[in-house]
């Protein structure tokens, strides 16, 4: 199996970290390839919890190398925190490897993320303020910092000083911030260039070598299918590509080295931040998934929102992913609720849509039509085969199955390494 992708089917925290973390000990590298410190992955191992936010969930497999992709914008002092976590923890750390061409949080991005947030008003995107979207942004209009640059003080200098000519125009003249200086940028970007300079390589080669040795590697997106910035419910979205496209291009690894799709779907739907959300429960069951589901954010803490499954966004996952199977997680969570519901499809305006509408005007009017499943009583947490399940909770992943139309080749049943079904 020489390139899996591994991607988010709704809008994040579906368990993706966890995933794989599983398939860690099965791969030689674990690949980030999108986004940034805007991503949490929760991983428990043996009641130890790790929550990652930068750094590939490979990390935590002693065999695996994990590389942060080209793709990737690191946020260097995140980075080092991070690092230093795991190793008082004595998590090796030493195999990671980063790309030359991943570009760099700059402070002013940082800056730029919060204000803009503030200034958007009614209309902010709940972004996690991690500077994610305007380090996207510098770098679509060639004024981004890449790791590479780092290594090249002159370079560095030029660079930083074109970036601030605007920066600081949009910071004095519309947020009445104060100028920032190319010295302290410089920096602050500097203070960790000696720690990092072993780690940095050109990961397209590296990855391109091992492949062709016959390694396995494993290509992990951050965020998930609907906050992808193209194919995502835009402008509510991160601003990556978070779909198994995004692998490729944020890796430097070709469509025709990936044989496996693995998208990683909730039982049930989570949302951060602002943005349509059909099934969202506004009401005593969506409390109650957040407080089973332990529905609050890894980077910022913020509470969740929830609500029943939707199989419309599963087909759309399933199709805009190229997905060969399909990892359902949380079923555990739904235990004790007497009547499930999933989303078969919306009502938009007195109209029937099977599939995601057009535009997102549309989806912001989708009203969901649902089915309705009987639920199961059961502690499911113990269930190590498909048939030890309640046959409600066999039914219900039937029933996902067909509705979505591809396999479901796991399903987790509980947070740990262990608690999951596998189905090969
Ligand atoms: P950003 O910061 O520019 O990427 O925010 C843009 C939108 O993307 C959403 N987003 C996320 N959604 C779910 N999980 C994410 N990671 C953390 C987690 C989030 C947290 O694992 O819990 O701790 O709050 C993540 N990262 C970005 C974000 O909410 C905006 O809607
Ligand atoms: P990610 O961003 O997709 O990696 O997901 P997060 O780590 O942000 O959120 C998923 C949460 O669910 C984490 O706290 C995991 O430990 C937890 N988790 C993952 N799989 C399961 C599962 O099958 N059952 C339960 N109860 N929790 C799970
Ligand atoms: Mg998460």
């Amino acid at each position: 199996m020489p390139a899996i992708v591994l991607v988010g089917a709704q809008w994040g925290d579906e368990g993706k970290g966890k995933a794989t973390d599983l398939l860690g000990s099965r791969v030689d590298y674990v690949v980030k390839f999108n986004g940034g410190n805007n991503a949490g992955h929760t991983v428990v191992i043996e009641g130890e919890k790790y929550a990652l936010h930068l750094l590939p969930s490979g990390i935590l497999t002693p065999t695996c190398t994990p590389v942060i992709g080209n793709g990737v914008v690191v946020d260097l002092s995140v980075l080092f925190e991070e690092l230093e976590g795991l190793n008082a923890r004595g998590i090796d750390t030493t195999k990671l490897v980063i790309s030359a061409d991943a570009h760099v949080i700059a402070p002013y991005n940082r800056t730029l993320d919060k204000v803009t947030e503030r200034f958007l008003g009614s209309r902010k995107i709940g972004t996690t303020g991690r500077g994610i979207g305007p380090t996207y942004a510098d770098k679509m209009n060639r004024i981004g910092i890449r790791v590479q640059d780092l290594f090249d003080e002159g370079i560095l200098r030029q660079k930083v000083e074109g970036a601030l000519e605007l920066k600081n125009q949009v910071l004095a003249k519309i947020y009445n911030r104060r100028a920032i200086t190319v010295d302290e940028v410089v920096e602050e970007l500097t203070e960790h260039r000696d720690a990092l300079r072993p780690m940095v390589a050109d990961t397209g080669l590296l990855l391109g070598q091992a492949l062709d040795a016959g390694k396995t590697v494993l290509l992990e997106a951050g965020q998930a299918t609907l906050l992808d910035v193209d194919h995502g419910t835009y402008p509510f979205v991160t601003s990556s590509n978070a779909t198994s496209g995004g692998a490729c291009t944020g890796s430097g690894i070709p469509p025709n080295r990936i044989d496996r799709v693995v998208a990683i779907l909730k039982a049930y739907t989570t949302r951060v931040g602002e943005g349509p959300f059909p099934t969202e429960l506004l009401d005593d069951m969506g409390e109650h998934l957040r407080k089973t589901g332990g529905e609050y954010g890894t980077t910022t803490g913020r509470p969740r929102r929830c609500g029943w499954l939707d199989v419309v966004i599963g087909r759309y996952a399933n199709r805009v992913n190229g997905v060969t199977d399909f990892v359902i997680t949380k079923l555990d969570t739904l235990s004790g609720i007497e009547t499930l519901k999933i989303c078969v499809a919306y009502d938009v305006d007195g109209v029937r849509h099977d599939e995601m509408p057009m535009t997102q005007s549309d989806f912001h009017h989708a009203t969901p039509i649902y089915e309705d499943l009987p639920g199961w009583w059961e502690d499911i947490s113990g269930c190590r085969t498909f048939e030890e399940l309640p046959v409600n909770a066999q039914r219900y992943v039937e029933t996902v199955e067909q509705m979505i139309g591809q396999r479901v080749s796991a399903i987790g049943v509980g947070p740990g390494r262990d608690e999951i079904i596998s189905r090969h």
